[in-house]
């Protein structure tokens, strides 16, 4: 009988919980509250769109199947309004007094007639009004009286996809590509559909499919047929497709003597390619490039620049309105120089030479997408060129998919900060929208990611770093604590003090992340190759700057990397007023401290401590913030589907269990350095330094 019941309950459970991510914030399950649906319902009589072409349609379709799931009724499409009243329609009309100040794909939503009407200048601009529409609902907003303008802040909001023609992710931790490349093009997955409205409903256009260490097999006939049927599924939704390509594709495919950008014969097989490429896909968007960077091929192979290299694939691309996204992550390895400044070394000489449509895309930070790391001193220096800004969303450097760390904090940190390269205000978020420079062509951009996991982001909670980062892209202006409320109404619960419980947890994620890796500014100590666990005792790689000494610096004196005008001098490159905020250990905020100074052990911190004992604390107080999430992310038991609540409740178990291991790693490889005891109250780890390293070695095992 016992057996009979529990059976009957999990049965019960599973049918009307056990939700398995899937549906992301894109639920639309229907609005438990009658009364709330009832003043919904008011306006959701009808749906009328004048409007043909297919993003409209889109948006109409959007709306109805999401308003049928909130208020548990069909809402029908009108063939015209005449009187009608209640409805909601999508208006495309570039003479509409409220679209006038419009940006492209903006929108305005207001009431009239007793009518809901989102009017924008563009079918994408009805198609991101109808899901800020449905996310005041979703979240339960009042929108009987809404009046609201809201227009993109950059053009391309867009991500990298790394994904390989065999289906394997570069630096992807939720299962394989998305892709199906042997299914395609003759297999359409539902998933190439609900990827692109996931996209839509938070603002993305733009989509590299492939990794940026590109296969040339991508160019040939065969994947371009796949890349063709993908930009199919992905056209209604507003979103256009891009290549990673590979720069030596001409030699590799096309059996040329080089890839010379300068030579003709190699000019024209990339005109001709491009020429290919826009028959099959006539709204392709263009190329991204990683050339001369980590081994990839690229112009200075024959002693050409990045400008001559993109700008011959600009001259292929210009007749077809595509455009080349160049990236700035080079550097070379020179053991006595300071990676931080290679980038800045090539490109800073080039600002002027592109052609007007490259963009260049560069990394929020100088190194390579760590916990923390200043802005990129690229932004503010070169404003002849547009700049993108590239994200990263997969978690290669913040625990993979056991860790929660909510990145919405991170990205702000770099869009907020000032490069004063035009006086007080010249943000990083300012360089990049354009408006600092008069710059148009303007991207944000994040590295994907998803994978073929059913919840799509391995974590569940990664899921909101997709969903932040097209927020942000959309508006960078956007707090980080709105964007996880929204977030968190959507896809987990509306539970007033659960929500609070969850936001908490969620912003202070990427500091607790920080604190028990990385604290006061250490950087890249990661296990070399798969970039996981610590290890800082990493004194051989390939190349030097890829070991954790050449970082970290430690010795019987102090920690951290010099690059002060008494060590690289990397803080030249920034405006004066940024020398100054970070040139002087005194002042220099705690976050940035180690990235620019080599400070000794017993300094004095402005917290009273010692930086030994400031630092070393660090990893305790981080360990026990992840203890302090596991208890907070319990209290809400009750009000997650049970599904969601285990997965990510063992998920933060086993980022308890690796937070352990990088706060005894740290301590005790820094402590042999610093020769001071673990300060009070803290225990000394039960695991010795050397058992340390064996835990780390493993993971290296492949
Ligand atoms: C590093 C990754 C590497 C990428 C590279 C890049 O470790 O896999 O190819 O960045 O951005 O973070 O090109």
């Amino acid at each position: 009988m016992l057996k009979k019941i529990s059976f009957l309950l999990l049965f019960i459970s599973s049918t009307a919980w056990a939700d398995d991510g899937y549906r992301l914030w894109l639920k639309f399950d229907l609005i438990k509250n009658p009364t709330q649906r009832a003043t919904y319902a008011k306006f959701s009589q009808f749906i009328y769109t004048e409007q043909q072409d297919a993003i409209s349609q889109t948006a109409s379709k959007e709306l109805q199947t999401s308003l049928q799931g909130l208020l548990g009724k069909r809402i029908p499409i009108a063939k015209n309004i005449q009187d009608k009243k209640g409805g909601i329609l999508l208006k495309v009309s570039a003479t509409d007094a409220k679209t006038q100040a419009l940006a492209d794909d903006g929108f305005a939503i207001y009431t009239q007639n007793n009518n809901i009407v989102v009017s924008s200048k563009n079918p994408s601009g009805a198609l991101y009004g109808a899901f800020a529409l449905l996310r005041r609902i979703q979240t339960g907003l009042d929108i009987s009286k809404i009046d609201i303008a809201d227009s993109p802040k950059v053009r391309l909001r867009m991500l990298n996809h790394w994904d390989n023609p065999l289906g394997t992710i570069e630096r992807g931790y939720a299962g394989s590509s998305l892709w199906k490349w042997y299914e395609l093009p003759e297999v359409i997955d539902q998933r190439y559909i609900d990827y692109a409205r996931a996209n839509a409903s938070v603002g993305i256009n733009a989509v590299v499919l492939n990794n940026v260490n590109a296969s040339a097999r991508f160019l040939t006939d065969e994947y371009l047929q796949k890349v063709k049927a993908l930009a199919a599924v992905f056209r209604p939704y507003g979103i256009k497709v891009f290549l990673s390509l590979n720069f030596a594709a001409p030699k590799i495919l096309g059996k040329t003597k080089n890839s010379d950008p300068l030579a003709p014969e190699i000019r024209t097989w990339w005109n001709n390619k491009t020429q290919e490429i826009y028959k099959l896909i006539p709204d392709f968007g263009g190329y991204l490039v990683k050339a001369n960077s980590e081994g990839e091929p690229g112009p200075q192979d024959f002693g050409r620049t990045h400008a001559d290299g993109a700008n011959m694939l600009a001259e292929a691309l210009k007749p077809h309105q595509g455009i080349v996204i160049w990236r700035a992550f080079v550097y070379a390895a020179d053991p006595k120089g300071d990676r931080f400044k290679e980038a800045y070394k090539d490109f800073k000489p080039l600002d002027g030479t592109f052609a007007d449509n490259v963009m260049v895309q560069v990394k929020n930070g100088p190194i390579d997408f760590q916990s923390r790391e200043p802005f990129h001193p690229l932004f503010g220096a070169m404003p002849k060129t547009p700049l993108a800004m590239e994200f990263q969303l997969t978690q290669e450097y913040l625990g993979f998919s056991t860790n929660l760390v909510y990145e919405a904090p991170l990205f702000k940190e770099c869009l907020d900060s000032d490069t004063y390269v035009q006086g007080k205000g010249s943000t990083v978020a300012k360089v990049v929208d354009g408006s600092l420079d008069k710059h148009t062509l303007t991207a944000i951009v994040g590295v994907a990611n998803t994978g073929s996991d059913r919840n799509w982001t391995g974590h569940l909670m990664s899921q909101a770093n997709w969903y932040a980062f097209g927020r942000l892209a959309w508006n960078h202006a956007l707090s980080s604590e709105q964007i996880a409320e929204e977030w968190i109404k959507m896809t987990l619960t509306q539970h007033p003090q659960s929500v609070t419980v969850i936001q908490d947890v969620m912003l202070k994620s990427r500091e607790i992340y920080v604190d028990f890796t990385t604290p006061l500014g250490l950087h890249h100590v990661m296990g070399q190759n798969i970039h996981f666990g610590p290890e800082p005792w990493l004194e051989r790689s390939a190349r030097p700057d890829w070991t954790a000494i050449y970082y970290h610096r430690a010795d019987s004196l102090g920690l951290g990397f010099n690059r002060t005008a008494t060590g690289s001098n990397a803080l030249s490159l920034y405006s004066p007023e940024v020398q100054q905020l970070w040139g002087n250990p005194d002042t220099c905020p705690l976050p940035y401290l180690l990235w620019f100074h080599h400070v000794p052990w017993t300094k004095q911190l402005s917290t009273g401590k010692s930086l030994w004992d400031e630092f070393s604390s660090r990893y305790y107080k981080g360990v026990a913030s992840v203890e302090w999430m596991q208890k907070q992310w319990k209290s809400v038991a009750n009000q997650i589907d049970p599904a969601i609540f285990a997965d990510v409740d063992g998920r933060l178990a086993a980022q308890h269990r690796e937070a352990l291991n990088w706060r005894d790693a740290c301590v005790l490889y820094f402590q042999q350095y610093a020769n001071q005891p673990i300060p009070a109250p803290y225990p000394k780890p039960t695991r010795s330094l050397a058992e340390m390293k064996k835990i780390v070695e493993i993971y290296q095992l492949r």
